[in-house]
């Protein structure tokens, strides 16, 4: 299936985020970053974490020892990225099914059932660990992750590197994000970036609060629109 077509280029492929997009796990990040920086009486602000949200893991704890005003060796700096992903992975034992956004299951299924090609792009290294936990790792075709990329978001790199798998050009994907740096990667990717969520994001095409009541007819609709901008 083609959704409709953008500057003569057809849609043919999603390409979904995962943290904030398929299942809420910022609260889980937050918690194993504030277990690390609580040792030097340093207060992680929901406002930072907020900044943290599709940055990798590497960025993160060097953008976190900076508000800190702390500074760490490099060797320091990679333990405390080990330390905080063991917490965090503690913290997702207890993901299922059931921690999945609302409507985003029954969104891919659609797509999926249209003929759309799918695809998950992510700055998390844990993407298919998580996927797994939640019971849709199957649905995609290619899981494109932190680790299968050298330049994280806002580099298009995660985007480019799935649209590639899926065997179709750039133009011819829409992004789900809820992160402004993943915008901004969907956006130097030449996709269509659908922003999701309440959070203010910046250069979206088009917002989404949640997957509830989004179907196939609408995304149609907000891309005609767009094109007709
Ligand atoms: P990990 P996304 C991102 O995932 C998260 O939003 C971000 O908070 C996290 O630091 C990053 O993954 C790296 O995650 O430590 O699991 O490798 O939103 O791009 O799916
Ligand atoms: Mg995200």
């Amino acid at each position: 299936m083609s959704l409709a077509t953008i500057q003569n280029k057809q849609i043919n492929g999603l390409i979904f985020d995962l943290d904030g997009v398929i299942a809420d796990t910022a609260h889980l990040h937050y918690r194993a970053w504030c277990q690390i920086t609580s040792r030097w009486g340093f207060k992680l602000s929901e406002e930072q974490n907020e900044e943290l949200k599709g940055v990798s893991r590497n960025d993160s704890i060097k953008k976190i020892t900076h508000w800190a005003g702390k500074d760490f060796s490099q060797k320091e700096l990679n333990d405390f990225a080990i330390e905080k992903n063991s917490y965090y992975l503690n913290y997702c034992e207890s993901i299922g099914p059931e921690d999945l956004l609302p409507g985003v299951l029954d969104f891919i299924k659609e797509s999926s059932r249209a003929g759309l090609k799918l695809a998950v792009g992510s700055a998390s290294r844990n993407a298919n660990i998580i996927l797994n936990k939640l019971g849709i790792l199957n649905l995609f075709k290619i899981v494109v992750d932190g680790n299968m990329v050298e330049n994280s978001k806002p580099h298009p790199d995660v985007f480019l590197k799935s649209a590639a798998a899926l065997n179709i050009l750039p133009e011819e994907c829409v992004v789900f994000e809820d992160s402004q740096v993943g915008i901004q990667a969907a956006v130097n990717a030449k996709m269509f970036a659908v922003g999701i969520g309440t959070t203010h994001l910046l250069n979206c095409d088009a917002r989404i609060q949640t997957f509830e009541k989004f179907n196939l007819i609408e995304l149609s609709n907000q891309l005609k629109n767009y094109t007709s901008q």
